[in-house]
């Protein structure tokens, strides 16, 4: 009997959707989750890493790559990253159904190349849809950034987008990056991103306190269900590990036998 053309892509694209371990790195803004995704991806050839799309969110009508951190007199299009700190209660639902769907879209439009060859693929992703709503949209809902109505908007629209999209995204394990506020209050700065140069550090520790409750003592309600069992590796990060060998040795040492679990 002749083989169906498209039976070959699909019991391939099966296999790897039954082998592949999608891991998201959570953690408080400048943690250093961006750091340490690019020695993940460069530690394993087996190991894909889909970054925050941050230059879409700085320039909402460029063709530029999605990952690329652009300068100032790059950004043509509208930075709806800078209109949301500078007037959060006009801007926060705007930027935030953005996230979500350009976050996506990034985390849907990968697994191609090495890892569809690899034995033991594993995608990571900074950050995740879940973070997205329970960290960020909540603090923003709390803080009168988003209205009822709109916070009930974005929640019917995440449920159903989940739903949907649940299959490619839904994670097997989340990498906490645990940092005081006051360190990544350094990192941010050291950093410079000139949207972000205003954050006091009263909105880091309302985030670290969400990513507390979520991750660590794990007394945040959620909707999905699975979320509740899913492992969690706390990775401390207040000591610098960036040009680190050793420390970064043992992180990663730490990677493979919490992955070696899932
Ligand atoms: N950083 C550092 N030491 C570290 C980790 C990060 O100095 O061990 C710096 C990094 O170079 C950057 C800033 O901290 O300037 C924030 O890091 P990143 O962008 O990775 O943080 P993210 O917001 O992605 O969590
Ligand atoms: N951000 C946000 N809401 C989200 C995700 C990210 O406000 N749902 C912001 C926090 C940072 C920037 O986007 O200013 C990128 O995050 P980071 O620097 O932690 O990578
Ligand atoms: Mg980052």
């Amino acid at each position: 009997m002749p083989v169906s053309k498209r039976s070959c892509p699909t019991s391939h694209n099966e296999s790897l959707e039954k082998s592949l371990k999608r891991v998201s790195i959570e953690g408080n803004i400048a943690a250093g989750k961006s750091t340490f995704v690019q020695i993940l991806e460069v530690h394993n050839k087996e190991w894909e890493v889909v970054p925050e799309p941050i230059a879409r969110w700085c320039n909402v009508e460029t063709d530029h790559s999605e990952f690329e951190e652009l300068t100032t007199s790059q950004k043509s299009g509208g930075n709806v990253l800078q209109m949301m700190y500078e007037k959060p209660e006009r801007w926060a639902y705007t930027f935030q159904s953005y996230v979500c769907m350009s976050r996506v879209r990034a985390q849907m439009k990968s697994t191609h190349g090495i890892i569809q060859e690899a034995e033991n693929p594993v995608q990571f992703f900074e950050r995740s849809v879940y973070s997205d709503r329970y960290i960020f949209a909540a603090n923003l809902y709390e803080s009168e950034c988003l209205t009822d109505t709109e916070w009930a908007i974005y929640q019917d629209w995440h449920g159903w987008l989940h739903k949907q999209f649940g299959k490619h995204i839904k994670l097997d394990g989340i990498i906490y990056l645990r940092a005081t506020p006051e360190k990544c209050l350094e990192r941010l700065h050291v950093r410079g991103r000139a949207e972000e140069q205003g954050i006091p550090l009263e909105y880091l520790e309302k985030l670290h306190f969400k990513h507390e409750a979520w991750l660590q003592h794990k007394t945040m309600h959620l909707e999905y269900e699975y979320l509740n069992e899913i492992p969690v590796l706390t990775l401390d990060v207040n000591e610098n590990f960036k040009g680190n060998t050793a420390t970064c040795g043992d992180m990663l040492e730490k990677v493979k036998e919490f992955l070696s679990t899932l």
